[in-house]
C-alpha cells in the first residue's frame, strides 16, 4: 500500500521537472531567439528552409503591401513575411502606414509561438494612385502651415502679454499719484499740509477724488447763491456749497480765487475742492470747504450776546481776514491784493474758538501792483445792495482803480461791525447794560429786500448810517469801536479806515487767553 501510493516527495519532483524543461525552453527561446516564418523577405544568411530568427525579444512579421503593376495596368497585394531586423524592434513597426514611396502597407505581428506569423492575415488597407499626390499635398501644406501657424500663435501670445505689461505699468502710472497723495489714513488737514508746498490747495487730481468721495448729509441754507451742505469725507465734517446751475461764473471765480497762491489763512474760510459734475443736461457745480458747526456771523449773532472779548475776538479776526486778502505779497510766489465786494455778515463764518474766517469770493477782484493790472473775471454780478458803498450806490466809484475796491469793502465791513457791537452788552459804571436785539444795517429804513434806489436813497441822498445807540458812549471799548464803524462808513471814501487800522486799533483792546490773534 505504502510503495503503490505515490509519495508527496515524488510528486514534488516530477512538477519540479516539468518546470525545469519549461524554465530550458524559456531560456533556450531567449538563446536561440524565435523562428519565424519567411517568404519574399529571407535573410540569405538565416535562412533555414523559409524560416528565419528574429532577434531576442523580437517578433515575426506579415505584411501585405498594394503595389501597382504598370504592365497589367492595376493594383495587386504583395505577401511578404519574416523576422523584424535589430533596427525593427518594438512594436511600432507593426502598424499601418504609407510606404517612403507612398505605398499603403500592413504589418502585423507575433511572438507567441515559432512560425507564427505563417497565418497571420493583416487587412490591407486600400489607396488610390491619386493617394500619392495629395499625400504629397497635404504633407508639404502641413510642413508649411504647421511652423507658421506656430509663429503666428507665437507671436498673438506675444502681443497679448506685451498689451498686458503695458496696461500693468500704466495703471501703475496712474495711480501713483493718487496713492502717494491720499494714503488710507490721511485726513484733510494730512494732504493740506503735505501740498503746502504750493501755496495754492491740493492737486486738481485730488481734490477730484476727494469730491467724488464726499456724503452730503443736510442741507444748511439756501440763498441766492444756492444752496450750502454739510457733508462728510471718511467721516470728517466738510461745508458743501451746491451753486446754481446758471451762476457758472461764480464758481469759476470763487475756485479761481481760493487756488490763489498764499490766500489759505486762518480768517479765510479753509478751501478743501471745488469739482464740476455733468450728469446730462445737469451740471452741478460744488465747492468744498472746512464745515463750522456755528454758521455764518449772521446766524450766529441771532442769539448769541457777546462780552468785550468776544465781540473784540469776532471783530478783530475779520479785520485780520479782510487785511490779508487786501494784501498783496511780492515775490516770486507772491499773493495778489483781493478785494471781496461782497463783505456781509452772511458772508462770513464762525470758527469754534472764537474768531472768524471770510467766505465766497464769486465777485472778488485780484490786483498786482507790478503790472497795474485788475482781474475782474468773467462775473457780471453785483453785491448785496444793502452793504453797497454809498460810490457804489451812485456810481461814481473808480471801478479801474484797486484803491477804490478796498474802500468799497471797508465800508461794508463797518456795517458788519455794527451788527456785531450791537450784541455785545456793556457796564457803565457799576451798571450792567444789556445788548441790543440783533438786527440788519438799515432794518429800519430800508424793506426786507431793498432795491438798489431804495440803497440810493437812504445812503447816498439822506446820508443815513445806521444808528449808534446812546449806551456806547458810556463806555470806552464801546466808544472806540463806534470811533472805528463811523470812521469805516465815511461818505469819502479816502476818509476811510484801511483794513490794517483796524486791525491795529483793535489789537490794542484784544484780551489774550493764550491763544494768538494778530
Ligand atoms: C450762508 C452761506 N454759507 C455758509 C457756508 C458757506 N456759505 C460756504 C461758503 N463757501 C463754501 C462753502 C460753504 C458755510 N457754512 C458752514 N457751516 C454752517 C453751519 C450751520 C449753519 C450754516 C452754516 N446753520 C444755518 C442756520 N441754521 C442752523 C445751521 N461752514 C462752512 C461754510
Amino acid at each position: 500500500m505504502a510503495a503503490m501510493a505515490p509519495s508527496p516527495g515524488r510528486g514534488a519532483h516530477k512538477h519540479g521537472v516539468i518546470a525545469l524543461i519549461l524554465c530550458l525552453l524559456v531560456l533556450q527561446r531567449e538563446a536561440w531567439g524565435l523562428l519565424c516564418y519567411c517568404e519574399g523577405l529571407c535573410p540569405d544568411h538565416n535562412n533555414f528552409n523559409g524560416t528565419c530568427e528574429a532577434k531576442p525579444n523580437s517578433f515575426c512579421f506579415s505584411a501585405v503591401e498594394t503595389v501597382y503593376d504598370v504592365e497589367t495596368d492595376q493594383w495587386k497585394e504583395e505577401r511578404t513575411y519574416g523576422c523584424l531586423g535589430p533596427d525593427e524592434l518594438g512594436l511600432m513597426q507593426c502598424r499601418a502606414y504609407l510606404t517612403k514611396h507612398q505605398r499603403p502597407k500592413n504589418i502585423s505581428c507575433c511572438n507567441e509561438s515559432d512560425r507564427c506569423n505563417e497565418h497571420l492575415l493583416p487587412q490591407i488597407i486600400h489607396h488610390k494612385p491619386s493617394v500619392a499626390p495629395q499625400g504629397n499635398f497635404l504633407e508639404s501644406l502641413l510642413l508649411v502651415t504647421l511652423p507658421l501657424g506656430f509663429v503666428a500663435l507665437l507671436a498673438v501670445i506675444m502681443t497679448v502679454w506685451f498689451r498686458y505689461r503695458q496696461r500693468e505699468s500704466s495703471m501703475l502710472e496712474y495711480n501713483k499719484p493718487l496713492g502717494l497723495v491720499i494714503g488710507p489714513n490721511d485726513t484733510l488737514s494730512d494732504l493740506i499740509e503735505q501740498s503746502s508746498g504750493s501755496g495754492s490747495g491740493l492737486p486738481l487730481l485730488v481734490q477730484r477724488t476727494i469730491a467724488k468721495q464726499i456724503q452730503l448729509v443736510q442741507s444748511v441754507g439756501k440763498g441766492r447763491y444756492g444752496e450750502v451742505w454739510l457733508g462728510r469725507w471718511r467721516g470728517e465734517k466738510v461745508a458743501v456749497k451746491i451753486f446754481f446751475t446758471t451762476d457758472e461764473a461764480s464758481w469759476v471765480r470763487e475756485t479761481e480765487i481760493y487756488q490763489t497762491v498764499l490766500l489759505r489763512h486762518e480768517n479765510i474760510l479753509g478751501f478743501i475742492a471745488a469739482d464740476i459734475k455733468g450728469t446730462g443736461s445737469l451740471t452741478q457745480m460744488l465747492l468744498i470747504t472746512d464745515y463750522h458747526q456755528l454758521g455764518s456771523l449772521y446766524d450766529y449773532l441771532q442769539n448769541t450776546t457777546l462780552n468785550y472779548f468776544s465781540m473784540i475776538r469776532l471783530s478783530l479776526s475779520t479785520s485780520c481776514g479782510i487785511s490779508h486778502l487786501h494784501t498783496e505779497i511780492f515775490g516770486t510766489k507772491g499773493k495778489p491784493a483781493i478785494a471781496h465786494r461782497d463783505i456781509k455778515s452772511k458772508n462770513i463764518l464762525v470758527k469754534r474758538n472764537g474768531e472768524c474766517c471770510i467766505a465766497d469770493f464769486g465777485l472778488a477782484v485780484k490786483y498786482v501792483s507790478e503790472n497795474n493790472e485788475l482781474d475782474f473775471g468773467n462775473n457780471r454780478k453785483v453785491g448785496t445792495r444793502r452793504y453797497m458803498a454809498p460810490e457804489v450806490l451812485n456810481e461814481t466809484i473808480n471801478m479801474s482803480c484797486f484803491e477804490s475796491l478796498k474802500m468799497a469793502d471797508m465800508y461794508s465791513f463797518g456795517l458788519v461791525l455794527w451788527e456785531i457791537v450791537r450784541r455785545c452788552a456793556s457796564e457803565s459804571g457799576d451798571r450792567y447794560l444789556l445788548a441790543d436785539e440783533y438786527q440788519l444795517p438799515y432794518f429800519d429804513c430800508v424793506p426786507p429786500d431793498p432795491s438798489f434806489e431804495d440803497m440810493h436813497e437812504v445812503v447816498c441822498v439822506r446820508g443815513v448810517r445806521p444808528d449808534i445807540p446812546l449806551r456806547w458812549h458810556y463806555n470806552e471799548v464801546l466808544k472806540t469801536m463806534s470811533k472805528v464803524i463811523q470812521e469805516c462808513w465815511h461818505a469819502n471814501p479816502a476818509a476811510r479806515l484801511t483794513a490794517l487800522r483796524v486791525k491795529k486799533t483793535l489789537y490794542k483792546f484784544h484780551v489774550s487767553d493764550g491763544t494768538k490773534i494778530v
